[in-house]
């Protein structure tokens, strides 16, 4: 019977048209920023009606928190080691199999609109993709300069949210129906500068929002998360420019967090309208149940927790991502607890358009786990983040997350012992790493274990002592980064 059901899911996959992509890749989206992940002030409906329909992954998350090694990795299946876009400053490889490309290859009508930020300063088209339309750099909420497939570069009034819905829709109604298509749309939002459309600005003056409670118990944690508390991502620092007097740790001064908070969250209810019109259009064309919605974030959010703002830091806001797919061939209604990462987005997708797979990849495809489980699922993972001179607030970070426990170490970068405590955590008991177990006697054999298993995973994907490559942790610094890169 299981076999026979196998080969009618299979013959149903084979013989189905070739299923559309509509990737919706939102920057620095929280999962609590959205309705479906339990945000009780953020009302995003049109986005938890995909979740509804579809299929909701509860416990994604990304293995480098920055835009663009993530992007890389989302895109290629691999490790930002393996991709080679370590910062934000690097260009994916031409060279670099992707799955766009691959897609592009089997015959897809490929494009992409939005932001890209892989490649700082290049707003021009890339390899595999029919049509693109990016901008330099982060963009701006409002009037950015677009590049339009290489064929113009012109300001575009208005939203940014709106505009890039706006261009996405206009080539999506230009395709026939009888070839299939992978279109982005990758929002700025919620990116900082937080702006939200003026429709949205007082949207969050009523809803009072604290420092975390985590932020004012740092005391069992690595000294270098005190020091951060005053710098460029720190929240007693400029938040994003909602704080223009810094830094400042006085308890009224809270005011100026709770804006930034606000603006962030009014940035997600445009995104929300921009997948009620697209899901709204693929409707009327009858082509709804035919494309894998995916809605995905590419990083992690800190929002003050453990009194950091921003993210690279191997901490759950910073690590977990939203992550919702809707295609009728995967079920409705499900929720995936177990973890998921960045890197299996790719090689997912290719299963299910049925093309070929990508030559390597260090992700693993959820269909099977989805549709029917999957007793092979990782129950372990690895994280890494290398530090930046440009942004000097976050060490080297290697760390382990298993379905239970979460151990974070911070390398100095020349092999020599580290020189920050390391943290340990029981996820189970202590979701939010309110209480850092690493010098629990009791625990001293976990730790143990977690260092052999954080060795094999990176070992799995080429990494050991010596070609785990990165650079020398200069501490934290109080200067704020380059304005042209902020
Ligand atoms: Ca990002």
């Amino acid at each position: 019977m299981r076999t026979l059901l196998f080969l009618l899911t299979a013959l149903t996959l084979h013989a189905a048209p070739k299923p559309n992509v509509l990737f919706i890749l939102c920057d620095d989206l929280r999962p609590d920023a959205l309705g479906c992940f339990g945000s009780k002030h953020v009302k995003t409906p049109h986005i938890d009606r995909l979740a509804s329909e579809g299929v909701r992954f509860a416990n994604t998350f990304c293995t480098t928190s920055l835009c663009s090694p993530s992007r890389a990795s989302i895109l290629s299946g691999l490790y930002a080691h393996t991709h080679g876009v370590t910062n934000n400053f690097t260009e994916y490889p031409n060279s670099m199999p992707s799955f766009p490309g691959m897609l592009h290859d089997a015959g897809y009508a490929t494009a992409y609109f939005g932001k890209y930020h892989m490649g700082e300063n290049n707003d021009e088209p890339r390899p595999g993709f029919d049509m693109f339309v990016t901008h330099k750099g982060q963009g701006t909420y409002f009037d950015t300069e677009w590049n339009l497939n290489g064929k113009e570069r012109k300001v575009i009034k208005g939203y940014y949210t709106t505009v890039v819905t706006d261009l996405a829709m206009e080539w999506l109604k230009q395709q026939s129906t009888d070839k299939p298509w992978c279109a982005f749309i990758g929002h700025k939002a919620p990116h900082s500068f937080y702006t939200p459309e003026p429709k949205y600005e007082h949207a969050f003056d009523d809803v009072r929002v604290p420092y975390p409670s985590t932020a004012f118990h740092l005391d069992d944690k690595p000294a270098w998360m005190k020091q951060r508390l005053y710098t460029w991502h720190g929240i007693y620092g400029p938040l994003f420019e909602w704080r223009k007097k810094f830094p400042d740790d006085r308890p009224e001064a809270v005011k100026d967090f709770e804006n930034m908070v606000h603006g962030y969250w009014g940035t997600v209810l445009s995104v929300d309208d921009s997948v009620a019109r697209v899901r709204a259009w693929l409707e009327e064309t009858k082509q709804l149940d035919n494309t894998i919605i995916v809605f995905m974030g590419d990083n992690g959010l800190l929002e003050g927790e453990h009194g950091m703002v921003d993210k690279r830091t191997a901490h759950e806001p910073s690590l977990r991502i939203p992550l919702v797919v809707r295609y009728p061939v995967l079920g409705s209604g499900k929720v995936v607890p177990q973890q998921a990462l960045t890197v299996d987005m790719a090689p997912s997708l290719l299963e299910l358009c049925s093309a070929p797979a990508l030559p390597k990849s260090h992700g693993k495809s959820w269909v099977k786990l989805v549709q029917n489980g999957d007793p092979a699922w990782r129950t372990s993972w690895f994280y890494h983040y290398n530090y930046e001179k440009q942004f000097p607030y976050t060490p080297n970070v290697r760390a382990i997350r298993t379905d239970r426990w979460k151990y974070i170490h911070y390398p100095h970068g020349d092999g020599s012992a580290d020189k920050h405590l390391a943290e340990l955590y029981d996820l189970q008991s202590d979701p939010g790493e309110t209480k850092n177990l690493i010098n629990d006697p009791k625990l001293a054999s976990t730790v143990t274990e977690l260092k052999a298993e954080l060795a094999k995973l990176m070992l799995s994907t080429g990494l050991d002592a010596q070609t785990d490559k990165m650079p020398l942790d200069e501490g934290v610094k109080s200067e704020l980064p380059d304005a042209k890169i902020r």
